[in-house]
């Protein structure tokens, strides 16, 4: 009821009275009073009024699983939704919930992550309270092959509800970093429990730099947070709201076609290295080339000098002007 009550306060401009509240969830006046008292000790900021009734005055950058869920309007993404104070890692949290048979569509957030990953066993660092660090658990009838292109799904999804939650442009640094002004403030890292023909679960992991106000040195040059950015603090519970609600959208897109055909132009719109010259460190050697965009399936097509198409699947690429390459 708390979440419900919730929303009501923050979708009202006006006072709302105690009186419908109580015929609204058919419970006594106590029980709303109650519930009032127990938002106000977890910061938001409810004026009461007699005869009036409440009104939401404030609320300061709350993450908590009511403030979450009182905002999700999606159909199924995140109407299971695990919210921990402080976990490891959100992604192995969503893998473990997965195992014990957690539903399509469970989402997992962390107010604080202490061993959060990066790609090939790097480290992702989400300072206390001021990181948005969170995971999704999909369970899509599609060959194990096609995933990856969720974390392409996710990057888009992220980029658009930063954008929409912060009216901040931001860019997509293939295939999972987003960036905005050229610095990353968000690293995506899908994971997957797959046998070779069927996909048990994927768990794609989101870590968001929202109010971070400094960074350790190391990464001072290439990261960034919406703090920072916008000048302001930025609720990280409306961020995953809009991440939460575009990636719902995106996905089904995706498997309408089980590819990335009906995304692919909002992703390249946004994609930061197109038309511009990118090194690719491929294991069997490092060349550079002129990006061209994504194909249907997600890899990067760049064109070498000698004019002719690579197709990018995985591995490290850097784009010219961005995080030290020159
Ligand atoms: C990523 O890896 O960017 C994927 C990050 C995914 C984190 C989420 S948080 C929720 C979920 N649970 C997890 O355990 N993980 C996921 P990669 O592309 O490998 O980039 C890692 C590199 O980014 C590091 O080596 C640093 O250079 C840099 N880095 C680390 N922390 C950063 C931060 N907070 N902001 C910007 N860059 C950072």
């Amino acid at each position: 009821m708390k979440a419900e009550i919730l929303t009501l306060l923050r979708n009202s401009r006006e006072y709302v009275s105690g009186q419908d509240l109580c015929a609204r969830f058919g419970v006594s006046r106590t029980a709303v009073w109650k519930a009032i008292n127990q938002l106000k000790e977890e910061g938001y900021e409810i004026e009461a009024l007699q005869n009036k009734g409440y009104i939401l005055r404030s609320y300061p950058d709350i993450l908590s699983k009511n403030e979450i869920a009182s905002r999700l309007g999606t159909k199924w993404v995140g109407k299971t939704l695990y919210y921990y104070e402080d976990t490891d890692s959100t992604n192995a949290d969503a893998m473990r919930l997965g195992e014990e048979g957690a539903e399509h569509g469970t989402l997992v957030v962390a107010n604080h992550q202490n061993k959060g990953r990066g790609r090939r066993g790097r480290v992702w660092q989400s300072p206390v309270g001021t990181t948005i660090s969170m995971s999704f658990l999909v369970k899509p009838e599609i060959a194990p092959g096609k995933a990856s292109m969720l974390t392409l799904v996710m990057a888009l999804a992220v980029a658009k509800g930063i954008e929409e939650a912060c009216d901040l442009s931001t860019a997509i640094k293939w295939p999972n970093d987003i960036l905005v002004n050229g610095k990353k403030v968000c690293g995506i890292l899908t994971e997957m429990k797959a046998e070779m023909d069927y996909i048990h679960g994927v768990i794609i992991g989101v870590g968001i730099n929202v109010n971070v106000e400094s960074f350790p040195e190391e990464l001072q040059s290439m990261a960034t947070s919406l703090i920072l950015e916008k000048g302001r603090k930025v609720s990280r519970a409306e961020v995953i709201e809009r991440v939460a609600e575009n990636f719902e959208e995106y996905y089904e897109k995706f498997m309408e076609t089980e590819d990335l055909s009906l995304l692919r132009d909002l992703y390249e719109e946004r994609l930061i290295s197109k038309g511009k010259a990118v090194k690719v460190l491929d294991p069997q050697g490092e060349y550079t080339g002129i990006s061209k965009g994504i194909t249907d399936t997600g890899e990067l097509v760049v064109e070498t000098q000698d004019g002719k198409e690579q197709q990018v699947y995985a591995g490290e690429v850097s784009v010219r002007g961005i995080y030290g390459y020159v």
